[in-house]
């Protein structure tokens, strides 16, 4: 179908690879514009025009712009899935069971297992509280994601969706805060049976990573070890 798609994202960040992942499923053509997170690009006022919040991943097609990643999957699923390969049709009660899994990882799993990876990873000062509580919350929602697939093989209704895309995305780094899928195994399961998609593994190193998955491994962690070394602020 025809389009403008310009995807504006880093390599390798779950909001952003969200998006890659569906756009890759609908075999849609796309340009990519990176917005370097490390040069803070993100907050240049160029970028704040398509998304105020100052954030990736964004889209604009055409003059269209749209910002946060689970808005961002439900206009593609609007606009260009129209043969309902991954996702339900308004109205349906599969289109709200996927809705709702959607919110649930905007809400949830993307939020609590983002501040885990800032305590665990990239914090300043060391604080067991705030890692702790966040681990916790990260693995209560992965066992909301476990009860539900004990059940079903997708989260909404009986094929691969939206709703599993965004959770996927964040659950394939369960590992870079050592949160171990051995404990989760119907989502491990999930996990791998995505992996396996043609489209999937196009749509997780999509833009292209400049690190191999070694040096990936590397970095964390060494992130971790820094993050060990430092003392912990709650005793201070
Ligand atoms: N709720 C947003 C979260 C987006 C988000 O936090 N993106 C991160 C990268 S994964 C980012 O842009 N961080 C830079 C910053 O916070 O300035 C979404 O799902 O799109």
């Amino acid at each position: 179908m025809e389009n403008n798609i310009t995807l504006y994202s880093l390599d390798g960040t779950p909001n952003c690879i969200k998006v890659t992942l569906a756009l890759e499923e609908l075999n849609l053509k796309y340009a990519t514009q990176t917005v370097d997170l490390r040069k803070n690009e993100q907050k240049n006022p160029w970028f704040l025009e398509i998304n105020p919040n100052g954030r990736i991943p964004a889209v604009k097609d055409g003059d269209l712009r749209i910002f946060e990643s689970g808005a961002i999957l439900l206009y593609l699923a609007d606009k260009y899935d129209t043969n309902h390969k991954i996702s339900y049709p308004h109205g349906t009660n599969e289109y709200y069971e996927m809705l709702s899994w959607v919110m649930f990882q905007m809400g949830g799993v993307g939020p609590m297992q983002g501040q885990a990876n800032h305590f665990r990873l990239a914090a300043k000062v060391r604080s067991d509280y705030a890692i702790d509580r966040y681990m916790q919350e990260t693995k209560r929602l992965y066992s909301v994601l476990e009860s539900r697939l004990e059940t079903h093989d997708w989260l909404a209704g009986t094929r691969y969706t939206i709703a599993d895309i965004a959770s996927f995305a964040w659950v394939r780094n369960a590992e870079l805060i050592e949160l171990d899928l051995q404990a989760f195994p119907n989502v491990k399961k999930w996990v791998e049976k995505i992996e396996g998609r043609e489209a999937a593994k196009r749509g997780v190193s999509l833009p292209p990573d400049v690190k191999s998955a070694q040096e990936r491994r590397d970095m964390f962690a060494a992130m971790r070890s820094r993050i060990d070394g430092l003392g912990n602020m709650d005793k201070l």
